[in-house]
């Protein structure tokens, strides 16, 4: 199903198109160099911003350059494109790096006969023009583990090996049913997976919001990706999937404990730093045109609510463990204040 068109059945995921890794010790044939790699990616999108965090907690963005998409996208013979305009910083709508002006010609860079999706995010080899990965949850986890020796001082653990059983285990029912269930909700094409789909994220995050209540992060005491693979959907829903994707049994601000601690995420460096909710709004109420043929773009909730103060340090814990908090986002990279 294109996500400009009218579901007709139920949201299917595939693998990623490439997935090639690059780490510090080039033992899967790309190595982490710094300024070799551009990442491409759209502010709107769950699955890039989970990369955009970890990129900036663990002090990559020197290492490895950030290319945003207009979240509008473009229609081309029909689909949505990711795309370089003037509108979000690109002159000539052309990336200043690559010197293309739809992610797609990166895939095609490096497969000519490709005629499979183009998602965000995607790793981009600089010299070469050739998309890398799309595999945004590889591409997280290995810059959380695998680019030693580019990585900031101070940067935190992210995923401890002795969490990960425990980080893998919660992010499994985050992904079904809250990252691809506000999706598989969104984009259900009948009544009855739509119920099922909205009942089984509801109850989720009821049981998050169970486990949040005595606990100021999903797994151990600091913040892991666990808490990043959550945030990035909690932060998108009141302002898109409780409308949107008639994800609305409740909003977010109606679960205390999820709230407060969504808050408490968005105010430390690299969570709400690196959060539009311009883009997140305009991306999914234009361009998915099945599911909203007038394209209004709902303008609430005011997203200053989100600095209000969260009392979760009572829970104890400090989010980034024995590391330290990072420095000020590039010049290049800042998003506006909060209105
Ligand atoms: N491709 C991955 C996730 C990344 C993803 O779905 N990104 C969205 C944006 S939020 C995208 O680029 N979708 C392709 C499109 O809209 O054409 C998957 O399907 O598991």
């Amino acid at each position: 199903m294109r996500a400009n068109q009218v579901p007709t059945e139920e949201i299917k995921r595939e693998p990623a198109a490439f997935d090639d890794r690059v780490t510090a010790d080039g033992r899967y044939g790309r190595t982490a160099e710094p300024g070799r790699y551009r990442l491409i990616i759209n502010r709107a999108c769950p699955w890039a911003h989970r990369v955009v965090i970890t990129r900036r907690l663990m002090g990559l963005e020197d290492a490895v350059s950030l290319a945003v998409t207009d979240p509008k996208q473009e229609i081309i013979d029909g689909d949505p494109h990711w795309v370089f305009t003037e509108e979000t910083g690109s002159p000539g709508g052309r990336d200043p790096v690559l010197g293309i002006h739809a992610l797609r010609e990166a895939y095609l860079a490096r497969e000519p006969d490709y005629d499979g999706g183009v998602s965000v995010p995607g790793l981009v080899d600089v010299p070469s023009g050739h998309l890398v990965s799309n595999d945004y949850d590889r591409l997280a986890l290995d810059m959380a583990t695998e680019w030693d020796g580019l990585t900031r001082e101070g940067a935190p653990d992210l995923y401890p090996e002795t969490l990960r059983g425990e980080i893998e285990e919660i992010g499994e029912g985050v992904y079904q049913d809250v990252n691809n269930g506000v999706y598989r909700t969104g984009f259900a094409p009948d009544q009855e997976h739509y119920d099922q789909a909205v009942d089984r994220l509801f109850s989720r995050l009821d049981e998050l919001e169970e486990r949040l209540t005595g606990r100021r992060y999903l797994a151990g005491d600091h913040i892991t990706m666990a808490d990043i693979r959550l945030f990035v959907t909690l932060v998108r829903f009141d302002a898109a999937y409780h409308g949107h994707f008639k994800c609305n049994i409740r909003k977010l601000i109606e679960y205390p404990a999820l709230w407060a601690y969504a808050r408490d995420l968005f105010q430390t460096p690299g969570f709400g730093d690196t959060t539009r909710f311009d883009h997140i709004r305009v991306h999914y109420y234009w361009v998915h045109e099945g599911v909203n043929p007038t394209r209004i773009v709902a303008r609430g909730p005011d997203p200053r609510q989100w600095l209000l103060p969260h009392g979760r340090e009572a829970l104890g814990g400090s989010p980034f463990g024995s590391g330290a908090a990072p420095g000020p986002v590039p010049e290049g990279e800042r998003v506006p204040d909060l209105r």
